[in-house]
Formats: C-alpha cells, sequence, structure tokens
C-alpha cells in the first residue's frame, strides 16, 4: 500500500473583507478575525488605505450605538451586508442600504431580560436613592447626620412606559409584580395586552409616577420628550421620575437638565445620553440623577450571545443561508 503525501497546501476559501464600524465587542472580533480579512475602522483611523481597501470590503460589523452613514455606504461598491451587534440599529442608513439591496441585522429578543432588569434597577435607584445610600454609609454621614432623607415609594406607583415592543413588554410584567399601576404608548394600541394605551406622550406622562423609555432612537423619537412633557410628569409638585434605556436622543437633554435644576421633576435615571460618552457636567452634578455608561445589555451571558448572534448572521449570508434577524425592513 501506498501513502499518498499530504497535500502541503490547501488553498485557504477565499475571505471575504469586513470593515468594522466601531470599537467591537471582544466577544465576538476573534469571531470576525477566524472568518474573515478584517479592516479595523479604517474609515475613521486611516482614510488612504481605507480608499485603498474600499472596493473590496463586502460586509460591515458594527454595534448598535455604531453609525453607518448613507456616505460610508455609498463609499463600498461590494457591500453586500451590515451586522449589527445590538438592538437597536438608529445609526445605520437603513435606506441607503436597502436601495442597493444590502441585507442589514440586528441582535433582538436575547438582550430583553437584560435591558428591562436595568430599567426596575434604575426606577428602585432612583426613587430609593440607592446610590445616595450607599453615600451616606460610606461618607460616615449615618454616623454625623443621622438618618436619610425619606426616599419615595415604588411598589403600587403608576408606570408610564415609552414604547411596547418586546423589552417594553419585559419592563411592564417585571413592573406588574411590583403592584404598579401600568399604562403605556406606542404607535398603535395592541389589544392583546391587559395595559391601558395612551396616544399621546404628554398626557401619558401626566398619569404617570415614573416615565420609562424603551422606545427605538432615529429621526422619528427625537427629543420626543421635551420640557412639555418634563412639565408634565412633575404635575406642577415636582414630582415624577423619567427613566431612559432607549437611546439618548429621544430626550431633549438640555430641557432635561433644566428641568431637574428647576425642580420641575424628582429625578431621573439615565443609561443612555445624547452625545455619549460624553454626559454634562451640569447633569453629572445633580444629586437626584442616577447615571450608568449605557449597560442596558452589558452582562457577560447576553453580550456572548449578541455577537453569537452578530456572527451567525454574517456567516449565514456568506453561506447563502437565510438569515437569522434581518431588521425589519430587510425581512
Ligand atoms: C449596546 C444597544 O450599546 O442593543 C442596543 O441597541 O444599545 C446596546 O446593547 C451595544 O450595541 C453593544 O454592542
Amino acid at each position: 500500500m501506498t501513502i499518498e503525501p499530504l497535500t502541503v497546501e490547501s488553498p485557504m476559501p477565499e475571505r471575504a473583507h469586513l470593515l468594522t464600524a466601531a470599537k467591537l465587542s471582544p466577544l465576538l472580533v476573534p469571531q470576525l478575525e477566524a472568518a474573515f480579512t478584517v479592516h479595523d475602522r479604517l474609515h475613521d483611523t486611516a482614510p488612504a488605505a481605507f480608499t485603498a481597501v474600499a472596493p473590496q470590503i463586502r460586509a460591515i460589523a458594527a454595534s448598535g450605538d455604531s453609525r453607518v452613514s448613507g456616505e460610508l455606504i455609498a463609499q463600498l461598491p461590494a457591500l453586500e451586508v451590515i451586522s449589527v451587534m445590538g438592538v437597536g440599529y438608529d445609526g445605520v442608513d437603513v435606506a441607503a442600504a436597502k436601495a442597493r439591496g444590502i441585507m442589514v441585522t440586528h441582535t433582538p429578543d436575547v438582550l430583553n431580560d437584560d435591558v428591562a432588569d436595568l430599567a426596575l434597577g434604575l426606577m428602585l435607584s432612583a426613587s430609593r436613592q440607592l446610590p445616595a445610600a450607599d453615600r451616606w454609609v460610606r461618607d460616615g454621614s449615618w454616623e454625623s447626620r443621622g438618618a436619610m432623607p425619606l426616599a419615595r415609594k415604588m411598589s403600587g406607583a403608576r408606570l408610564g412606559i415609552v414604547g411596547m415592543g418586546r423589552i417594553g413588554q419585559a419592563i411592564a410584567q417585571r413592573a406588574a409584580a411590583f403592584g404598579m399601576d401600568i399604562a403605556y404608548n406606542a404607535r398603535s394600541a395592541k389589544s392583546v395586552l391587559p395595559w391601558a394605551f395612551v396616544p399621546e406622550v404628554t398626557a401619558l406622562a401626566a398619569r404617570s409616577d415614573f416615565l420609562v423609555l424603551i422606545t427605538p432612537g432615529g429621526a422619528g423619537t427625537k427629543h420626543l420628550v421635551n420640557a412639555e412633557v418634563l412639565q408634565a410628569l412633575g404635575k406642577g409638585r415636582g414630582e415624577g421620575i423619567l427613566v431612559n434605556v432607549a437611546r439618548g436622543s429621544v430626550v431633549d437633554e438640555a430641557a432635561l437638565i433644566d428641568a431637574l435644576e428647576r425642580g420641575v421633576i424628582a429625578g431621573a435615571a439615565l443609561d443612555v445620553f445624547e452625545d455619549e460618552p460624553r454626559v454634562p457636567a451640569r447633569l453629572r452634578a445633580l444629586p437626584q440623577v442616577v447615571l450608568a455608561p449605557h449597560i442596558g445589555s452589558a452582562t457577560q451571558a447576553t453580550r456572548q450571545a449578541m455577537a453569537d448572534l452578530a456572527f451567525d448572521n454574517l456567516r449565514l449570508h456568506f453561506a447563502g443561508q437565510l438569515l437569522r434577524t434581518p431588521v425589519p425592513e430587510c425581512r
């Protein structure tokens, strides 16, 4: 029997060229590097090198908060697919992609629990003043000043949710366990849901002790929460707590700072901001505000699931198979 010598070199399958549109998760990058020729944010960091490679780029990997403009898409004649590791894709010019037949995918559902958990955590943090309570113990105030000022009760309070998609529903289910009186605003009423639909955001704010935002970002919702909505939330008595786990663009941040400084509303808990990661000093100075650095989906398990789904969509595209989670506009 003769043994065939091993083939010394079997040609590598063609590795498609992929551009990253943001600093991506370390849970996603190794998967990308194993399957693609990755060009890391070249359009931002090395314009000349980008121009040279642009005609070969067939895929973009992005995160929920990164921008893929129509201008960038126009510079990539071979682009076929944009995979967003995030449920929100308001940074992607989907119309420009669609016009060229470019698929856009995102990572819905796998992060519903985490974002809803954080929303409830922020509601409790703001109403029960948990960060201030922590400081009260650490800085010795408990010993020197005695008991903290009394906080606001959350169980049984009125909750208004702006946005009643999958995450909005997960928030409502959790709030129901706190005996909250729940109402919501969305593009249209969802008759299968047991909660009251309020067609106007201002009217919803007026009947809410907590107003939680979980609506998609983008032009359609820009500054949806403005001075008038905040005035309604405060009810002329400095009441109401605003919680934002959606996008910073949904809130007129200048109007919010003004409302907080003047005591129009009682407080706010914010995971997202208009110009991340920059947070205005005036906002950071307010003790009745709880701040988080956009951590809605930031647990190990969920970010792993998001990375795997974002990669899977790319893999399936280049295998010529159906994608798992295209954005609704591309279905
Ligand atoms: C993260 C998000 O910012 O899912 C989204 O829309 O905003 C977040 O989960 C990010 O996309 C993580 O990569």
